[in-house]
């Protein structure tokens, strides 16, 4: 049985803070149809793809900013997606920011089948910024304000795909750079990790020089090594473009399971990349090198649960 599948990254270019999710949508049905002439098979769309990032705003009252979440999936604005997943029989991945009906607030990724229902769901663990406005800052970065750290790890299930099955998993955008969440879902044998990003081309931290040229070298290397080391592909899938005056670095990318980039955005608006994936080739690594069963070695690794800053080493002085 073949096990070739079609993926694409649905790479959206800027959405303006004035811009309803009408607006949104239809630039991603008009992608979904692209897809479906190119004959792809799942798509994968951006972190919060149905608004501008709207946490680089501050709100002293979290529930002014009430009007960025979703409070159900599908809903009367992001229905034609599911309409448009099931016309064309295409896997769909979103990225959106989740109100739970007890008022809890997340920043979620699901996975939908092509009939509607959603396969999986995930939220968020690795939430970078801040929670109160820092006047350092020359953008604000508010994701601990605006959500709660993911309560549902990182899950990974063997889903239906285009005649085969696929296992898959979902980081989203900062999730990308910590090597644990990666190894979480490649012990769980992950097939296809799906994130969507949305990433500034400048560090506005500005507690230091960052080189601009290394914001998307950056990204990449934490891509491909992930799937390199965990034996997957990987579809990240950025927001581009210049967002309300902030611009963000694009360079979505698929990546196969020996790292390397099979397909890479080149502009910064609204763009899909595809790739034809032969999931068997997660095999190769998963038996051999990162045959996890055979050489890890969980005795060396309690550090990894036990602590989480770094603590300073024991410093050797010479005896002479
Ligand atoms: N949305 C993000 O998680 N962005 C972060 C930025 C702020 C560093 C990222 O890791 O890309």
């Amino acid at each position: 049985m073949s096990r070739n599948i079609v993926l694409a990254a649905a790479q959206l270019g800027p959405i303006q803070k004035a811009e309803g999710r009408d607006v949104a949508v239809g630039r991603m049905v008009r992608l979904m149809e692209k897809a479906h002439q190119r004959g792809v098979n799942v798509v994968v769309f951006p972190e919060l793809a149905l608004t501008t990032f709207f946490p680089r705003w501050y709100e002293e009252d979290i529930a002014v900013a009430d009007h960025w979440y979703e409070t159900s999936m599908p809903s009367n604005a992001t229905a034609p997606l599911f309409e448009a997943a099931k016309k064309y029989g295409i896997g769909m991945h979103l990225g959106y920011a989740e109100k739970t009906p007890d008022g809890r607030r997340f920043n979620t990724a699901i996975y939908v089948h092509p009939t509607g229902e959603i396969v999986l769901k995930y939220r968020k663990v690795h939430l970078p910024g801040h929670k109160e406005f820092d006047p350092i800052r020359k953008v604000q970065h508010l994701e601990k304000r605006y959500f709660e750290v993911g309560d549902l790890g990182f899950p990974v299930i063997r889903a239906p795909i285009a005649g085969t099955e696929a296992n898959i998993g979902m980081l989203i955008c900062n999730d990308r750079r910590w090597p644990e969440a990666w190894r979480v879902l490649g012990l769980q044998q992950v097939e296809v990790v799906m994130l969507g990003y949305n990433t500034p081309s400048l560090n506005m931290d500005n507690r230091g020089f960052e080189a601009h040229h290394l914001r998307v070298e950056h990204s990449h290397l934490s891509v491909r090594s992930g799937c390199y080391q965990n034996s997957c592909f990987g579809v990240a899938t950025a927001k581009g473009g210049t967002e309300d005056g902030h611009e963000l670095f694009g360079h979505s990318i698929i990546v196969n399971p020996q790292g390397e980039i099979m397909a890479q955005a080149t502009s910064w608006g609204d763009e899909l990349i595809t790739a034809e994936c032969n999931l068997d080739d997660t095999k190769l690594g998963r038996s051999t090198i990162f045959n996890f069963a055979a050489h890890r070695r969980t005795e060396a690794y309690g550090r990894i649960l036990e602590q989480t800053g770094s603590v300073a080493p024991a410093t050797w002085t010479p005896k002479g």
